[in-house]
């Protein structure tokens, strides 16, 4: 069914693709009238590209196939996923544990792809949660959350999680300011106050662990999105402001006032050897690391208890500002590392600022003021061009490296494709609509993939066939090999994508883990030997050793559970066999599913409350007698003297 209706929807597509494809002849090639035949992947091919898009307030990750728009999986991160288990099974529900105990959700906006000298290297992509700020690092050969940080002193982790192009860093930026540390204080007492935390995470190279470096206690703006220097301005890094008014109430009008805000740009590298020179100050903080360890398949939470701040005005030369109307929303660096644009949501115009000019007008100390204490750069000594009249409301960039550059503009719905160093607009094309990010596959590095262009839409209304008020969001695929783009696809997409990650397929699909080796297995309760599975009591905690393969459960039949017990069944599923999970539910179960992998262990804990005997089964189906994947575990009073015992075919 879904064959038939995705060859209904491109043979639509090809159809009128046909009629404007004739009059569109001479521009855009012979092979331009055949948009089906662009996108259509046949069955049994693959996809030229990965997409990641982030879910938005779906907490997670979406992964997409280029140029066919197919979705193969959603990778929980900060969200609850019944689908798998995570944020349910024991293993995992350490991930999401924060400060503030634990915190089952988030909004995840922007994907970022590991870098090697500034190019896609495909280990691990980093995505934000905006609202309990944490920043997560996910593996991309098994596709899994491997570890998530929580960044202390920062409100609404937004201008993040932008990496530097040795991975040196994962960056994350606070949009809201807030008291720094924590306190209570009158709201309105908030100018001059409030602190804006910019935090530059390490990552360790080999294992790609996180650790906070320092955070810079930045005035108390709001701090929208950021992107890392490259190639020459590599060892930089830029962050949009908005609400350099230090406005606390009304911030459609109060954030409003002034022609321009920033861009700061942090010359992180010098920070960094003040900071291992001993400068910065450490104080005291609250926040949670969590890691999950691929051979024990268990997730570890651990609170950390002191932070490194610094002061800009500490560190001279470090941070300066540079004016950008207004109230600029993203900051792109393309991909020579030479230009710096900022995109005032309520500007006519794009703001290009050069990197060469900011270093001049830097060492020759010419200011235009300074604001707590940070120097205030010349707006016409760091410009670099304008780019006139792109269109309405423009948000977010990105680079095809062929010298163009793609902004989208949320109010006039519209990709808007231009020329660097020309600021010439080369061609524009309708998005359906709104769009917010866009995506070009390693469009935020020095090498980018120019074939594609991803525009994430935020409102749907008549692309799809309805689905009561609630819609699922639109993506749309146009191709950018040619002068002029081409609107080829529609895809609906999952969640609220903002930003989104791609690379090459044979970048990463190679390398895709396909089991996890129960050789391997160093999970505490694991079951790696046919003949290992137990049931053993220890108060009344009740632990279940069963492991699975197609297609019982050992054990499948369970006596000797009273009413008051905590049974934790740990599941080991005894396949080597690519693609052939077990599942495991049980009648009553006050969490979800289990979804194990192949040599990997979960564990699911029930507490029965009533006297009974009670099925559990497999809910993946796994083979021809998955049906028969099922078993009993007999629930006793609370007093009984029912012996513990447990069995397969007896
Ligand atoms: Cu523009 Cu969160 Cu990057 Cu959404 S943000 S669109
Ligand atoms: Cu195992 Cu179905």
């Amino acid at each position: 069914m879904k064959i038939y209706n995705h060859l209904i929807l491109t043979i639509g597509a090809a159809l009128m693709l046909v009629s404007c494809g004739q009059q569109n002849q001479s521009s855009n090639g012979a092979l331009s009238s055949s948009a089906a035949e662009k996108v259509y992947v046949a069955p049994g091919e693959q996809d030229e590209y990965y997409a990641f898009l982030s879910g938005g307030y779906s907490g997670n990750l979406t992964v997409y196939g280029l140029p066919s728009g197919r979705m193969f999986k959603e990778i929980p991160v900060f969200s609850q996923f019944p689908t798998s288990g995570y944020g349910y099974s024991e293993e995992t529900v350490p991930m999401l544990n924060t400060s503030h105990g634990f915190v089952p959700w988030d909004d995840a906006h922007h994907p970022d792809i590991s870098q090697t000298n500034g190019e896609l290297d495909g280990r691990w992509i980093f995505i934000n949660g905006n609202n309990t700020p944490r920043i997560a690092r996910i593996d991309l050969s098994t596709f899994e959350t491997a570890e998530i940080i929580e960044v202390p002193n920062s409100a609404g982790n937004h201008s993040s999680s932008f990496i530097t192009e040795n991975t040196e860093y994962v960056v994350a930026g606070t949009r809201f300011s807030v008291p720094v540390p924590q306190r209570d204080m009158p709201i309105n007492e908030y100018k001059g106050n409030f602190k804006g935390a910019l935090t530059f995470i390490s990552v360790d190279p080999e294992h790609g662990h996180m650790a906070i470096k320092f955070q810079l206690l930045m005035p108390g703006f709001n701090y929208d999105l950021s992107h890392p220097g490259r190639g020459k301005s590599h060892g930089w890094f830029f962050f949009t402001t908005y609400n350099t008014e230090e406005a606390n109430s009304l911030l459609e009008v109060n954030a409003s006032q002034n022609d321009k805000d920033f861009i700061a740009a942090i010359n992180w590298k010098k920070i960094e050897e003040y900071v291992n020179n001993g400068g910065g100050t450490k104080i005291p903080a609250n926040y949670a690391h969590n890691v999950y360890d691929e051979h024990s398949h268990t997730g570890t939470s651990t609170m950390r208890k002191e932070v490194l701040t610094v002061d800009p005005t500490k560190v001279p030369g470090a941070v300066f500002f540079l004016p950008t109307p207004k109230s600029p929303h993203g900051c792109d660096v393309d991909p020579t590392g030479q230009y710096i644009i900022g995109n005032g949501k309520l500007s006519a115009d794009l703001t290009v600022h050069s990197f060469d000019k900011m270093i001049t007008a830097i060492e020759g100390g010419n200011f235009d003021g300074e604001a707590y204490g940070i120097p205030i750069l010349k707006f016409e000594d760091v410009l670099a061009g304008q780019v006139k009249s792109g269109g309405l409301g423009p948000l977010h960039t990105e680079f095809d490296g062929k010298g163009n550059a793609y902004t989208t503009f949320f109010i006039s719905s519209e990709v808007v494709k231009w020329q660097l160093g020309t600021w010439e607009v080369i061609d524009r094309k309708p998005t359906y609509y709104s769009v917010g990010h866009l995506m070009i596959p390693g469009g935020n590095s020095r090498k980018p993939f120019g074939k594609y262009v991803v525009a994430m839409n935020k409102i749907t209304k008549d692309r799809y066939l309805p689905t009561g008020p609630e819609m699922e969001h639109s993506a749309q695929l146009y191709d950018i090999s040619g002068d002029k783009m081409e609107l080829i696809y529609d895809f609906p997409t999952h969640g609220e994508p903002h930003y989104a990650a791609g690379c090459p397929a044979e970048l990463l699909a190679p390398k895709s883990q396909k089991i996890y080796r129960l050789d391997e297995n160093r999970h505490p309760y694991a079951v790696t030997s046919a003949d290992g599975s137990k049931v053993v009591r220890d108060g009344n905690e009740v632990h279940v050793y069963m492991s699975t393969i197609r297609s019982h459960f050992t054990p499948d039949n369970i006596e000797g559970i009273k009413v008051g017990d905590k049974v934790y069944f740990h599941i080991t599923n005894h396949e080597q066999d690519f693609d052939v999970p077990h599942g495991f539910a049980i009648l009553g179960q006050n969490s979800s599913e289990l979804l194990v992998m192949p040599g990997q262990t979960k564990t699911s804990v029930w507490e029965p409350k009533d006297v009974g005997v009670w099925p559990f089964y497999c809910t993946d189906f796994c083979s021809a007698l998955h049906q028969e994947m099922q078993g009993y575990v007999r629930v006793s009073p609370a007093n009984s003297n029912v012996e513990l015992k447990w069995s397969l075919g007896e």
